[in-house]
C-alpha cells in the first residue's frame, strides 16, 4: 500500500483524531500523525454543517489512512477523491481538504522546512492582506474604515447598514471581530436590491472623497443581485475605483457572469462557496472574472488549490482567498504559504479571530503594516492546544438567512 520502491523509508499514519471545538466559535480540526510521532493539521471546518465533516472524516476517512504512506500526498488526494465516488461537495472536499493540508504540515516538519518552501518557495516577501470595516450607517463606516487604515491596512473591505432595512449581513457588532452565525437558529434579515442599490454608490462616493485614491476599497454583495442588476451596480461604481466586487450574483450558473462582464469594467471576485476547479473553470477560461476566491479547506486542500492557481494565472486571473472567522488559523497559515508560492497571487481576506481561537492556535503568522508572513516554523506553523480546545464545547450555530420585505426566501 503505497511503498515507495528504494527509499528505505516510510511514514506510516498511525492516527487520525477529529477535534472539534468552540473557542468563540466552531472549528472542526483534522490531527493525523506518523509513526515516527510527526503530526501534521488540517483546518475541516464547513460553517454550519460543521458534524457532517466530522463524522466523514472519523467514520469514512481516517480509517482509510491508517498504515497509509505520509508523504504520498498527491496519491492520497487522488484516493480519496476518486476512491469516493461521490465526486466534489462541501462535506467531500473540506475532508479532503484537512486530509492534504495536514499532510503537507507534516511534510515540512519532516523536512525541516515551513510549507512554502515545498511550494517553489516565496514569490513576494509578503502577502497583502485585506480587513473588514462596517457600521450601522456611512458616517460608522467611515470611522470603522479609518480605524484599519490606522492599523496599517492597504486594502479595506467596506460594508454598511442601509437605511430601510433592519439588520444587514456583512456588518458587524463589535469593532474588530465579525461573527456571521448565530447559534441555535438563523437569523432572519430584510432584503431590498432596491434600497441596497441606491445606496452603495454613495457610500463609496464618500469613502473615496474621505480617503483619497490610494487605498484599496472592496465591497461584498454576498450573491445577492441578479445579473443585470449586478452589471448596473458595477457600472455606478466605476468612478470609486473598486479593487473587487465579490460575489455579485449567486454563482451556480457560471455564463450569467458573462452579462455582467458586458456592462462594467468593475473587477470581480468570487468563489468561497465552490469546492472544485470544474466550479470555476468556464469563469477563468472565459476571463469573466479577475480574483478566484477558493480557499484551502473548501477548494480540497493546497494540492488542487495550486492547480487552480495555475489554470487562472493563464488567464490574467489572480487568486484572492477567503479568510472569514470560519476559516481556522490552520486554514488561514495554509493560505499565507500558498499565498506566497503562486505568482499570480492577488490579496489575502484578513478578518482577525477572536483572543480565544488564536489562545487555542497558536501560530507564527504576523501582520505588520497590511501584510501577512507565514513565518519560517517547519511545517505550516499552527498548533492546536487540545486541552485547551476540550474546554470549548461545540455550540450548534447557522448562518443568517435573507427574505425579501414580503417575505419571499432571498439569496443569502
Ligand atoms: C463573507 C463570509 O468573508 C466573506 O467574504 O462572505 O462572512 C462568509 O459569509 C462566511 O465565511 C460564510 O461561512
Ligand atoms: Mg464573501
Amino acid at each position: 500500500m503505497g511503498e515507495e520502491r528504494g527509499s528505505g523509508l516510510t511514514m506510516r499514519i498511525v492516527d487520525g483524531k477529529v477535534i472539534v471545538c468552540s473557542p468563540g466559535r466552531n472549528f472542526v480540526t483534522l490531527k493525523l500523525t506518523t509513526e515516527d510521532g510527526i503530526y501534521g493539521l488540517g483546518d475541516a471546518t464547513l460553517n454550519g454543517r460543521e458534524l457532517a465533516v466530522a463524522a466523514y472524516l472519523s467514520e469514512h476517512v481516517v480509517p482509510l489512512l491508517i498504515g497509509r504512506d505520509a508523504r504520498r500526498i498527491e496519491d492520497i488526494w487522488q484516493y480519496l477523491y476518486k476512491g469516493a465516488y461521490w465526486r466534489r461537495g462541501p462535506v467531500t472536499m473540506a475532508s479532503i481538504g484537512a486530509v492534504d493540508t495536514a499532510l503537507w504540515d507534516i511534510k515540512g516538519k519532516a523536512l525541516n522546512v515551513p510549507v512554502y518552501q515545498l511550494l517553489g518557495g516565496a514569490c513576494r516577501d509578503a502577502v497583502m492582506v485585506y480587513g473588514h470595516a462596517s457600521g450601522a450607517d456611512i458616517e460608522e463606516t467611515v470611522r470603522a474604515v479609518a480605524e484599519y487604515a490606522r492599523l496599517g491596512y492597504k486594502a479595506i473591505r467596506a460594508q454598511s447598514g442601509i437605511p430601510g432595512l433592519g439588520s444587514t449581513y456583512g456588518v458587524g457588532h463589535g469593532k474588530m471581530y465579525y461573527e456571521p452565525t448565530e447559534k441555535d437558529a438563523p437569523t432572519e434579515n430584510l432584503w431590498s436590491s432596491e434600497l441596497y442599490m441606491n445606496f452603495v454608490p454613495r457610500l463609496f462616493e464618500r469613502l473615496r472623497k474621505e480617503f483619497g485614491s490610494d487605498l484599496h476599497l472592496l465591497h461584498d454583495v454576498h450573491h445577492r443581485l441578479t445579473p443585470i442588476e449586478a452589471g448596473r451596480l458595477g457600472k455606478e461604481l466605476e468612478p470609486y475605483h473598486l479593487f473587487w466586487l465579490e460575489d455579485p450574483v449567486p454563482a451556480e450558473l457560471q455564463e450569467s457572469f458573462r452579462l455582467i462582464r458586458q456592462h462594467t469594467t468593475t473587477p470581480l471576485a468570487v468563489g468561497e462557496v465552490f469546492n472544485s476547479i470544474y466550479d470555476c473553470q468556464r469563469l477563468i477560461q472565459e476571463q469573466l472574472i479577475d480574483y478566484i476566491r477558493m480557499a484551502v479547506v473548501h477548494s480540497g486542500g493546497i494540492s488542487p488549490l495550486r492547480k487552480i492557481a495555475s489554470l487562472a494565472e493563464m488567464y490574467h486571473v489572480r487568486t484572492g482567498a477567503h479568510g472569514a472567522v470560519d476559516l481556522s488559523p490552520v486554514c488561514l497559515a495554509a493560505g499565507l504559504h500558498f499565498d506566497l508560492s503562486v505568482s499570480n497571487f492577488g490579496i489575502q481576506e484578513y478578518m482577525r479571530h477572536s483572543e480565544e481561537t488564536d489562545r487555542v492556535f497558536p501560530h507564527s503568522y504576523t501582520f505588520a503594516e497590511g501584510m501577512m508572513h507565514p513565518g519560517d516554523t517547519p511545517g505550516l506553523g499552527v498548533d492546536l492546544d487540545e486541552k485547551l480546545a476540550a474546554t470549548y464545547a461545540y455550540r450548534r450555530a447557522y448562518l443568517p438567512i435573507n427574505r425579501k420585505l414580503d417575505g419571499t426566501m432571498h439569496s443569502w
